[in-house]
């Protein structure tokens, strides 16, 4: 069972990399932005809840989240394993990751963090609002998402490290050069 959280700030490619790790490693993906970003689609309360705090670059309330990423471990009891992207994004989200795996008698096996310099990042947000239509991706919020990363979800570096779990990633380059990275790590985790 391969469990991957893939972390990184706000543009960092933790999407694009999600992507091919399931093409190739065939595990449920679960990413947080995108489910929020499809309750905002079908119009639900929790969408209109959670489109308050995205568009202004803020995260939305834990025990949201947390709940989402519960009901969706417990749905899928026959998964060979999860990816989640953009989860966990607080130290509670963290540790309630934890919990949840643990509860489901499964494991965290790697935290793969993409590093990006921020310049970097504003500029593939930003060209990425020329296309995505997102709320989010223009310059105001981009510099406020970027903020909300340093305070609040950095800080899950530490405690990822401490857990020895932690590997760094270089998020610049290629998408296919930082793939083969991505794969070198996970593949050394099935042999
Ligand atoms: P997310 O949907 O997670 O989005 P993201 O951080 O903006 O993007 P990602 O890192 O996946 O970038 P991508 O691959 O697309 O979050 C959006 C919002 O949802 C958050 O701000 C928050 O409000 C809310 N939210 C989500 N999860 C939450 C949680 N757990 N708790 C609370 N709130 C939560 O790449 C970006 C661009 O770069 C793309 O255009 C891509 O094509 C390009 N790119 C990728 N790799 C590249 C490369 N190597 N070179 C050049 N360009 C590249």
């Amino acid at each position: 069972m391969l469990n991957i959280i893939i972390f990184g700030a706000p543009g960092s490619g933790k999407g694009t990399q999600s992507l091919k790790l399931i093409e190739k490693y065939g595990l449920k993906h679960i990413s947080t932005g995108d489910l929020l970003r499809s309750e905002i689609k079908a119009g639900t309360d929790l969408g209109r809840l959670a489109e308050s705090y995205m568009s202004q670059g803020k995260l939305v309330p834990d025990d949201i989240v947390i709940g989402m990423i519960e009901n969706l471990i417990k749905e899928h009891p026959d998964a060979t394993g999860f990816i989640f992207d953009g989860f966990p994004r607080t130290l509670a989200q963290g540790k309630a990751l934890y919990e949840v795996l643990e509860q489901n008698g499964q494991d965290l096996s790697v935290v793969l963090s993409l590093e990006v310099e921020d310049k970097e990042l504003v500029e593939r947000l930003l060209k990425r609002g020329e296309i995505s239509g997102r709320s989010d991706d223009n310059r105001e919020t981009i510099e406020a998402r970027l903020q909300v990363y340093y305070d609040q979800t950095a800080p899950l570096k530490d405690y990822y490290q401490g857990k020895r779990k932690l590997e760094k990633i270089k998020g610049q380059g290629s998408i296919e050069d930082i793939f083969a990275s991505i794969e070198r790590v996970v593949d050394g985790l099935i042999e």
